[in-house]
């Protein structure tokens, strides 16, 4: 398949993949800051750009009605994201954020936004060396505008924002085959509400399976089961920055949180991210750490529901209590916090749940970075990396 667009890309070509010649790491190297080209790209003559400000709530109430509409949904065009106003209060402002890497672009004369894409500033470490990356998300074009490449002038602009920055690496995810994956990802799904799932064709009963079998095996204890285990507070930053390091170093590519990044990414906030320590009851040492976040999808033409539930599984470090029982724990909580649905993708150590926790298999996600080459193409376990 041709790539008209992602072919001039500094990215790792299909052609390329097997050729142990090439080194890894970046493709091209920087260019002095006053070489970056100053002025945006061009957009067709009745669309402009707009720098999006996601403190205001106006702003960002338009950006959430573009992305409600228009963003992402699975294949049977069934259930579509639905990002909150809060939700991207926080995937859109973490620390050393970019106003200018959050574009817009509006029709002229009726000021509607109909394109959206936007990147945050991350320190992520691919094997032994800590890059500083632009991650990029939320690129969405109104289905009224699709196939005529808008797309490619949108990351060329984000691009060139970031370059001005003086990053000239970034990551990001998409459902989508382009020029390269670092690594294919799956999700995975475990009902939590089993009987609504099932009512809003998220899935379907088996063959030799009743509804109230369906119920009786997904059925979760009211209470966790680990002493110690208790929401993460703000005192716990520094512990549990420590022990997602010393976690995340094993894998190929993953954030360098530090103590900052932890507060903004990991700290509980109301129905966007969860997190959960265990305190040992004799130390009152943090022995172990897990989180969510919140992620809703509308439900598309159904009577009964309009909203789907959904709690993704976020980073997750277990060193005294087993992984198994720290994420029954987790799927615990949700179930409380009434989420329909709690997703984890094969990443880190999550294969070792997966299957005894009933999670059933979905979606692929795919991984990719820009500007860096990798030789292989890394095992979903290899990968310390998740991407909102
Ligand atoms: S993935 C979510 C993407 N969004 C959606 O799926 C929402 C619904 N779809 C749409 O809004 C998470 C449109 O279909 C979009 C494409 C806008 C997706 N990534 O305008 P044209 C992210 O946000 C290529 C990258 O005609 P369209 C991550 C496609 O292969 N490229 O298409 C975003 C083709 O190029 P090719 C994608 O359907 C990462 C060209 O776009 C893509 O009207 C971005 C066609 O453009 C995708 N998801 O609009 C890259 N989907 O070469 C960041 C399609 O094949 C790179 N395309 O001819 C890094 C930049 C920063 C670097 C800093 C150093
Ligand atoms: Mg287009």
């Amino acid at each position: 398949m041709r790539h008209k667009f992602w072919e001039t890309q500094p990215v790792k070509q299909f052609k390329d993949i097997g050729d142990i010649s090439l080194p890894e790491g970046p493709i091209e190297p920087p260019i002095p800051l006053s070489e970056v080209k100053q002025e945006p790209y061009n957009l067709p003559n009745l669309y402009e750009w707009i720098t999006c400000d996601i403190d205001s709530e106006e702003t960002r109430a338009e950006v959430c009605n573009l992305l409600t509409h228009n963003y992402i949904e699975d294949d049977k065009n069934m259930f579509r994201f639905d990002y909150s106003k809060e939700f991207l209060h926080w995937a859109l402002r973490p620390p050393g954020y970019c106003k200018s890497w959050h574009i817009g672009v509006r029709v002229k004369s009726s000021k509607k936004l109909v394109a959206f894409i936007a990147g945050v500033p991350a320190r992520i470490r691919v094997r032994d060396n800590v890059v500083a990356m632009a991650e990029i998300n939320f690129l969405c074009v109104h289905k009224k505008l699709r196939s005529k490449r808008l797309a490619p002038v949108m990351i060329k602009e984000v691009t060139r924002r970031v370059h001005l920055e003086n990053i000239w690496q970034a990551a990001y995810t998409a459902g989508v085959v382009l020029p390269t994956p670092i690594s294919s990802c799956l999700y995975w799904h475990r009902s939590l509400n089993p009987k609504k799932l099932i009512d809003v064709g998220f899935c379907r009963l088996g063959a030799r399976m009743t509804m109230s079998r369906m119920t009786k095996l997904y059925k979760l204890p009211d209470s966790t089961g680990t002493p110690g285990f208790r929401q993460m507070e703000l005192h716990d930053v520094p512990a549990v920055t420590q022990l997602l390091r010393n976690y995340l170093n094993q894998f190929e590519v993953a954030p360098d949180f530090d103590e900052n990044d932890v507060k903004h990414w990991l700290l509980p906030t109301e129905n966007v991210v969860d997190s959960y320590v265990v305190e040992s009851p004799e130390s009152h040492k943090i022995t172990d750490f897990c989180s969510f976040y919140s992620l809703p999808s509308s439900i598309l033409g159904n009577q009964k529901y309009s909203i789907l539930k959904a709690a993704y599984s976020f980073y997750n470090v277990a060193t005294k209590t087993p992984l198994l029982q720290l994420m029954n724990d987790v799927l615990i909580v949700a179930n409380r916090k009434d989420y329909d649905v709690f997703n984890a993708l094969d990443v880190m150590q999550n294969e070792t749940f997966i299957k005894e926790l009933k999670f059933g298999p979905g979606d692929g996600k795919l991984y990719y970075l820009y500007n860096y080459r990798l030789r292989d193409t890394l095992k979903p376990m290899e990968l310390g990396l998740v991407l909102l």
